[in-house]
């Protein structure tokens, strides 16, 4: 039994503007689209919810030559300008929240509280690069020729290519869109095929705002597979820049296919994330991080903590507190606000759930809880955990499940080196009262991802901050701090206001 009935669900679709059949592209205005007819599922129930109509490879092409149209005005409007269209978009996701938080529940089974969460992060997205869209700023240098001037200055980039993933179904567009939108580019989003119901209802509302404003039709959506696609979008010179989120394979033929036309890439792949405790952890904390990086989502982050590194003094008392903890989680249908675990996105990850763990007990791990898929309607299985071997070649993988490896440890060097040793590099934290500990885990020797943390978990990123990481993570950045750069094209400019032509280096060019 769902705590949303179907006469709600249609409620929700029809003010969203969602209907049981829906053309899967965006150009300014909607696309009858002509490629595969795909269903979304409810995860929770295994059943449809709408179904939305692929892109052929010709509406891609239509899609992706209105986005270079509305690129090339757009570019034209004075940044803050743009932010004010940004501002109001925040200003309507606002209005939406309640509905779009529903509907990520309802299409990719997050529970009630982080699909609110995620429309938050849209919102904060868009907070963000109103404030920016005034501090687009380059620098000024000194030349070392006299009466010459020299500095740099940011213009905008092009169509910009957003392909997203189920388990951030419109956050991920909007660090990608909003901060494109502010940076002068126009989007072109081709959103997960397990949630392009949030995509469409997103998009509608976006572009309502730059209607309501005449502002060109800069949000674009493109609907379909890799083959009708994304394929497409990546080999396509008029979009110079590709931001990606997904799998590892994703990214490297990706990155393959990017590098082959010289493309641009954001990448952000798989992560494995670590978190530390040592022996003189505040354990309280340690606990509640654990629980809601690890089983939060149902362990469908990029963020999630899949590997818990426990200092020996600790050791058996943690154990003893996430089992029982473990146990008393309630699995259930998201859209309950009671639930804490809702189900994983469809039945493939349930395999892969199941898939994990054998692989898990044939290398030596020990179920110590749960392992179990369970026997009701919807994708769901019990959050795990598993005494593991260091280095297990399983615990060096990413299951996109609520896995998580527990390991033993006695020094702080040591934890490191096993923390550092898997070949992903996204998010990281340790859990110590020690300011010693703290700093060597935040050292140029500690910790090799993309975010290090003290005393928080490794998932649940602010959108202040850069979000990506090293190694097969893919190198990438978006959201805050300078990761609008990539987004812009750089421009070194020297101007001489002299009556001479001196020339730099030194040399001399006389005839
Ligand atoms: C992802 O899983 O792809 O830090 C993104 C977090 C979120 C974003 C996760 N703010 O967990």
């Amino acid at each position: 039994m769902s705590a949303l009935t179907a006469s709600a669900i249609a409620d929700l679709l029809a003010r969203l503007e969602l209907a049981p059949e829906n053309p899967g592209a965006f150009d300014g205005a909607w696309i009858e689209t002509t490629g595969a007819r795909v269903e979304s599922l409810n995860p929770a129930t295994g059943e449809p919810i709408a179904a939305v109509r692929s892109c052929s490879p010709e509406e891609y092409d239509r899609v992706a030559a209105a986005s270079l149209r509305a690129f090339e005005e757009w570019r034209t409007w004075p940044a803050p300008k743009r932010g004010e269209i940004v501002r109001q978009v925040g200003e309507a996701l606002r209005a939406h929240k309640e509905d779009l938080g529903l509907l990520v529940t309802l299409e990719v089974g997050k529970v009630r509280t982080e699909g609110l969460g995620e429309v938050q992060e849209m919102i904060d997205m868009a907070d963000f690069c109103v404030g920016l869209s005034r501090q687009l700023y380059g620098l000024s240098m000194h030349s070392e020729r006299p009466q010459h001037r020299m500095y740099e200055q940011w213009h905008p980039l092009g169509p910009v290519g957003i392909i997203t993933a189920f388990n951030f179904p419109v956050a991920v567009w909007a660090w990608n869109a909003l901060l494109a939108a502010v940076c002068g580019d126009s989007n072109l989003w081709k959103p997960s095929q397990h949630a392009p119901l949030t995509a469409l209802a997103v998009t509608r509302i976006a572009a309502r705002v730059l209607a309501a404003n005449g502002a060109p039709a800069i949000f674009n959506l493109a609907f379909g597979d890799r083959r009708a696609v994304g394929g497409p979008m990546v080999q396509d010179t008029r979009i110079p820049l590709i931001s990606a989120t997904g799998s590892v394979a994703m990214g490297k033929q990706i990155g393959r296919d990017l590098a082959d036309r010289l493309g641009r890439a954001i990448l952000e792949l798989g992560g494995n994330n670590g978190i530390l405790v040592t022996d003189d952890a505040d354990l309280d904390l340690a606990l509640r991080a654990v629980l809601f990086a690890a089983v939060g989502t149902a362990g469908q982050r990029c963020t999630t903590t899949r590997r818990l590194l426990l200092q020996k003094g600790i050791a058996a008392e943690m154990k003893r507190r996430l089992v029982q903890a473990y146990g008393s989680i309630r699995i259930g249908d998201p859209a309950d606000p009671a639930t804490v675990m809702g189900p994983l996105i469809h039945a493939n990850a349930v395999a892969d759930y199941r898939r994990a763990l054998e692989t898990a007990v044939a290398q030596g791990g020990r179920i110590l809880h749960g392992g179990k898929v369970l026997d009701r309607p919807g994708f769901f299985v019990e959050p795990t955990l598993v005494e593991a071997i260091p280095h297990m070649p399983i615990t060096c993988e990413e299951t996109f499940a609520p896995i998580l490896y527990l390991f033993e440890f006695d020094t702080l060097d040591e934890a490191i080196a096993l923390h550092n040793a898997v070949p992903q590099g996204l998010s990281s934290s340790i859990f110590t009262l020690n300011m010693r500990s703290a700093e060597r885990f935040l050292a140029a020797t500690g910790s090799d991802c993309g975010i290090a943390n003290v005393n928080i978990g490794t998932s649940g990123a602010e959108i202040g901050g850069a979000f990506g990481g090293e190694k097969e993570t893919g190198g990438g950045r978006e959201a805050g701090s300078d990761s609008w750069k990539v987004y812009m094209r750089r421009q070194t400019c020297t101007i001489n206001w002299g009556e001479t032509l001196p020339l730099a280096q030194g040399v001399k060019f006389d005839l």
